[in-house]
């Protein structure tokens, strides 16, 4: 563990007593906490406004009942969750995740990442996050709609255009939104398209938003290979998971020419040395909604091991692109001695403290997930302006335009992370460049 100033340390700890058995949380905190080292030297004005005590609180919380009825007409009980983190920059923005793993850690950790991705966009959007404990797997259509109606009877009276606006994550995709949406417009009676995105194209969803995130990361990892010196063109990659992130990154890095020979889902790993066949993975995971196992079953030359270890793929370029902490330091380890030059987490916090200091010490290129994972949400920025002009863009532009906020916030970490003396270090950069967009428009609010 990096070792903490003095002042951040006494923050940190306070953090730990206020939200004892968040792990999570005090992790992604304790992230953001070990780079600002040299950003209180240089603003030590920021120390007497307590803005980091401050951005750490959450502004509020909400937890809530969740009732629904399953197929067999039994009642079900799950939790709803909203935290609401900070607006300073704009309205709370971020995902809904439905996993059996979410409880108010989780969605925390993920609401105070979500601040500083939100901030290196350059988009007007603050940081929330939210979910349930609710398994969407093995779920039948009925009861997903159910209970996203259950949900939104709930989270409709914290939400708004102007207020927060959620969005997906892990088991919150296109039919769900829908689900979520459709109650939020018969209960306020108002067609207020910006509450929500990730909508369908045809009722106020963006072009490009659902390969956003994936395709986002590709092209953040396309900007470290170019410093390097190299490009995605003929590079051996592996993606973890097979979810909507992973699935829009193995597409954009077939299309630059990058060979993805390995994917993966909480069961195990499909190795594919011939190249993953997207077509055949959208089928299996997109329409039928299955696991990838089934792609090795129908992919001649496709192999599938169960509780496999992704990491020891050798490769060039790693995307982690999964869950939290999927990627330990003897992941890294592995990674680095394979090869491995560059990684782009598409996940939001996939690699473990051990993992990241593992890639920084070898001067692996690593594009930590609130830069490199950012451009999902910086869609969703752009399909709520659409919303408020009442229009829909081509998907050449709402590409262009996603490409462009990669790059800008690919040389804003950059340079970021040179001005404070660590080049290359996209954490330290990353977290320092997000953190001083937000504590400066704190600043301005006062004691807010
Ligand atoms: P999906 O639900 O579409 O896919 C999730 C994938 O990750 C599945 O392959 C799933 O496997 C795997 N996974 C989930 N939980 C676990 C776990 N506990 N252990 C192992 N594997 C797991 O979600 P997304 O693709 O949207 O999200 C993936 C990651 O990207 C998350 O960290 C999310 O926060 C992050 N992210 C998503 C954005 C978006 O726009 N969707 C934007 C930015 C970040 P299985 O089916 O077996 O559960
Ligand atoms: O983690 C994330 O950035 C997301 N799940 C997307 C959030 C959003 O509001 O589009």
């Amino acid at each position: 563990m990096v070792s903490l100033d003095e002042r951040l340390e006494a923050v940190f700890q306070e953090v730990i007593r206020r939200n004892p058995a968040e792990a999570e949380f005090h992790q992604a905190v304790r992230e953001v906490l070990e780079s600002l080292g040299p950003v209180l030297a240089k603003r030590p004005e920021l120390v007497e406004c307590k803005v980091i005590e401050r951005i750490c609180e959450p502004e509020r919380q909400v937890i809530f009942r969740v009732p629904w009825q399953d197929d067999t007409g039994e009642i079900q009980v799950n939790r709803g969750f909203r935290v609401q983190f900070n607006s300073a920059l704009g309205p709370y923005k971020g995902g809904l995740r439905f996993h059996p793993s979410v409880y108010l850690g989780i969605i925390k950790f993920l609401g105070f990442e979500q601040i500083f991705k939100n901030a290196l966009t350059g988009l007007p959007i603050g940081g929330g996050k939210g979910g349930s404990d609710f398994d969407p797997k093995g779920k039948s259509d009925n009861e997903i709609m159910r209970f996203c109606q259950s949900f939104m009877v709930e989270l409709h009276r914290y939400v708004g255009e102007y207020q927060d606006v959620p969005a997906g994550d892990i088991g919150v995709g296109g039919r769900e939104i829908g689900y979520l949406f459709g109650m939020y417009k018969r209960i306020t009676n108002q067609y207020e398209s910006g509450v929500i995105t990730g909508k369908g194209l045809g009722w106020g969803g963006s072009r490009v938003r659902t390969e956003a995130t994936g395709y986002g990361s590709v092209f953040f990892a396309a900007e470290m290979l170019k410093v390097l010196g190299q490009e995605l063109e003929g590079k051996t990659c592996i993606v973890s998971g097979s979810g909507n992130v992973a699935i829009y990154t193995i597409q954009k890095l077939e299309q630059l020419g990058a060979k993805v020979i390995a994917c993966s889902d909480s069961d195990g790993v499909v190795y594919d040395d011939a190249g993953i066949d997207l077509e055949l993975l959208k089928q299996v995971k997109e329409v039928e909604r299955t696991r990838v196992s089934a792609y090795a079953e129908r992919k001649k030359g496709a192999r599938y091991v169960p509780d496999g270890n992704i990491w020891e793929v050798p490769c060039q370029v790693a995307f982690p692109s999964a869950t939290q902490n999927e990627l330990n330091g003897k992941d890294a380890a592995a990674l680095v001695k394979n090869g491995c030059i560059a990684v782009a987490e598409g996940a939001n916090m996939p690699t473990t403290p051990d993992g990241i200091r593992a890639f920084l010490e070898a001067r692996v290129a690593f594009g930590v997930g609130k830069a490199a994972n950012a451009g999902g949400v910086a869609t969703s920025g752009l399909e709520m302006q659409q919303n408020a002009s009442r229009d829909y863009w081509t998907f050449e532009h709402t590409e262009a335009r996603l490409q462009q906020i990669m790059r800008d916030i690919h040389r804003t970490v950059y340079e970021t992370a040179e001005e404070y003396g660590a080049p290359g270090n996209y954490v330290l950069g990353a977290n320092i460049a997000g953190f001083l967009r937000v504590a400066d428009a704190m600043l301005a609010f006062g004691v807010v």
